[in-house]
């Protein structure tokens, strides 16, 4: 595993990684978001081995995308706009289901945007939860809500598994390493508006291109 990926998790790094992965012209550019995803695997990480298997998952998913920006092709790969005409005009996407390009840029990213779902509601969840709440609770409806409709049940048994072991919100806030309880809620508070700009931007280009639905 990378240093990076072992290094502590700061929700305000994630943040100024999501906020610079968008353009003035509202591309996503995927460098930063492979970045703030890795992010998100060092609190993954510091979870505990029942996420191993998800923080794997996580890795394998940016390296793909990380490997195609290094590659001859990278400068395609510079935005997620610019990737999908890249990979649609080369007839480099399974459009029809034929599954001969399963680790196209398309499809890899198609995972992490419906993860940005799940996190999406997942910390809209956590912002506005009171003292007593569970955060297994908070994370089991946030994805019950998205990623499970796409997940067999052998994943979401071990998921479901994980969640119980998350530990309690006041514990969860101080992983997060932003302050405060007020402080975490605050960030949460700009936190959660960008994750829904970056989602929402991704969600209206996969509409038009109709990529929801890449095997
Ligand atoms: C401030 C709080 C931050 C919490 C950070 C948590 C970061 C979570 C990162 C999760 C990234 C998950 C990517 C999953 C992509 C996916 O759907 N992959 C599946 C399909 O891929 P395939 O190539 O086969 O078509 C793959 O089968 C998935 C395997 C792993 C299970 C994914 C379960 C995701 C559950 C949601 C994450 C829960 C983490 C809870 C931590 C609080």
């Amino acid at each position: 595993m990378a240093d990076s990926e072992n290094q502590k998790f700061c929700l305000q790094e994630v943040l100024e990684s999501f906020k610079s992965c968008l353009s003035p012209e509202k591309e996503i550019y995927i460098e930063h978001y492979v970045s703030g995803w890795r992010g998100l695997v060092k609190l993954l990480n510091s979870l505990g081995s029942l996420f191993g298997f998800i923080s794997k998952d996580a890795v394998s998913k940016t390296q793909i995308l990380m490997n195609y920006l290094k590659s001859e092709n990278g400068p395609h790969y510079a935005t997620v706009q610019s990737m999908v005409k890249f990979e649609l005009d080369n007839e480099l996407v399974d459009v029809d289901k034929k599954g001969i390009y399963p680790e196209s840029g398309c499809r890899t990213l198609l995972r992490l945007h419906r993860a940005l779902r799940w996190l999406q509601l997942f910390l809209e969840r956590l912002r506005t939860s009171k003292e007593d709440d569970k955060t297994s609770v908070m994370c089991r409806d946030a994805y019950n809500e998205s990623l499970a409709q796409h997940h067999p049940w052998l994943i979401r048994k071990s998921a479901g598994m994980a969640f119980y072991s998350l530990p309690v919100r006041l514990a969860f806030f101080e992983v997060m390493n932003v302050g405060t309880p007020e402080q975490v809620v605050d960030v949460l508070g700009k936190a959660v508006p960008l994750l829904c700009e970056v989602y929402q931007i991704t969600e209206e280009l996969y509409q038009k291109h109709n990529l929801h639905d890449l095997p």
